[in-house]
């Protein structure tokens, strides 16, 4: 089973005695720059929970009013031509026996399955692995829901569904949208356009989307290539995970990543001015921020893996574990304390970390597991296989 990892554990101890078992970590860690003070001040104490394994692609998660877990999932990335075959999903979870976690028999509650899910090595010739398909979700104080869904070219949506699940409107349909969120009077829900490069608004009144920002190219040269969003809840600003994109080397190569390059920004939504919130950051996928003002950012990987041989078969499970593009387990979680004090590393050697919800209990949701569900990889401890989980942290 998978769970989170940090090379700075301090013990791992098994929260239950049978049955789904969660692996708690208590982990003290912090940035490498900022050791100077983890002599004299006690650890916290950070507790990471698997509470959801065996997804595919999890991505998006929200929260509704019963304390239901939605769950996007992106699936399998098999780029199904018949749709009953398409492998994209939404789901809610319940925790039914409350155990504290959703993965006992009835607490799944399928929405909408059959969803698009393709991956990025077919549609765009790279050799990584890269599944598309359902990517973010949020929930309105009325229950409506609303989940962005990347079909590939030509097929995106923001879709509108109802508190008794109908699918309405299409609220945009201009690019893929891998971030979206509310704003504090939810009058009005945000987007990043991640192709386009933009940051855009959607008046849920009348469905007309106002441009906010076009980002600027990061300091390689590279597109900003905005991910993940959090509205701040105290003044409505937008807080964007710029991933960064690939960039050309002086030998004629080229590199999915420039290591600290990404960052994320926060925009004021009103006027589209873009400001520099947290830099030096490295594959940043998802920001949060909660009430106090304290931000989160997930970075998917630390480095780059090797890329597959063009004749690859993703979908074979004897095949040999590879990275196929981000170093696998190399995902972490920062925190970065509303009262500026140093940045702390709650997480890390996560696998593909790719979205991060706070839940209204304060605690973190982080979706892990990016890639071809099943496909063998490089693990910590020997070979492994990409399981789609989500985690759960707490006690920082
Ligand atoms: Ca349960
Ligand atoms: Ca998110």
């Amino acid at each position: 089973m998978m769970s989170a990892r940090t090379s700075m554990t301090a013990k791992q101890t098994w929260l239950r005695p049978s049955g789904a078992v969660a692996i708690v970590m208590a982990v003290f860690a912090t940035l490498a720059a900022c050791t100077t003070s983890r002599s004299s001040d006690p650890p916290d104490t950070v507790t990471v929970e698997v509470i959801l394994t065996g997804l595919q692609n999890p991505r998006g998660v929200a929260f509704d009013a019963e304390g239901g877990l939605l769950v996007a999932e992106a699936g399998l990335g098999d780029d199904a031509v018949d749709v009953r075959q398409r492998s994209g999903r939404l789901t809610r979870f319940i925790d039914r026996n409350g155990d504290g976690d959703f993965k006992d028999p009835g607490e799944a509650e399928p929405w909408f399955e059959h969803l698009a899910s393709y991956n990025a090595r077919s549609h765009l010739e790279q050799r990584n692995d890269e599944v598309s398909g359902p990517s973010d979700v949020t929930v309105h104080g009325d229950g409506r829901v609303f989940l962005s869904v990347d079909g590939g070219f030509e097929e995106f949506s923001l879709w509108e569904i109802s508190p008794t699940r109908s699918i309405g409107r299409n609220l945009s349909a201009r690019s893929n949208m891998t971030g979206v969120g509310l704003a504090p009077d939810e009058d009005i829900i945000f987007a990043t356009e991640s192709m386009l490069n933009q940051l855009i608004e959607v008046t849920l009144k009348t469905g007309d989307r106002r441009d906010i920002v076009a980002f600027s190219t990061l300091d390689s040269g590279q597109e900003a290539v905005p991910a993940g969003l959090a509205v701040d809840p105290r003044n409505g600003d937008v807080l964007v995970a710029l991933f960064s994109g690939g960039v050309s080397t002086e030998d004629g190569g080229f590199i999915i990543f420039v290591p600290g390059d990404a960052k994320v920004v926060r925009v004021d939504p009103l006027t589209g001015r873009v400001v520099d919130e947290i830099v030096g950051l490295t594959t940043a996928v998802d920001v949060a921020i909660d009430g106090l003002g304290n931000v989160f950012v997930v970075e998917l990987a630390a480095g780059q893996g090797e890329p597959f041989a063009s004749e690859a078969d993703l979908a074979d499970p004897d095949a040999i574990p590879q990275h196929g593009g981000y170093l696998r387990f190399s995902g972490r979680v920062i925190m970065y304390p509303a009262d500026g004090g140093p940045p702390r590393v709650l997480a890390e050697g996560l696998d593909a970390p790719t979205n991060i919800t706070v839940g209204d209990d304060g605690a973190l949701y982080v979706s892990t597991g990016q890639g071809t569900p099943g496909r063998p990889i490089p693990g910590p401890d020997g070979p492994t296989v990409i399981v789609g989980e989500v985690i759960r942290i707490t006690g920082f």
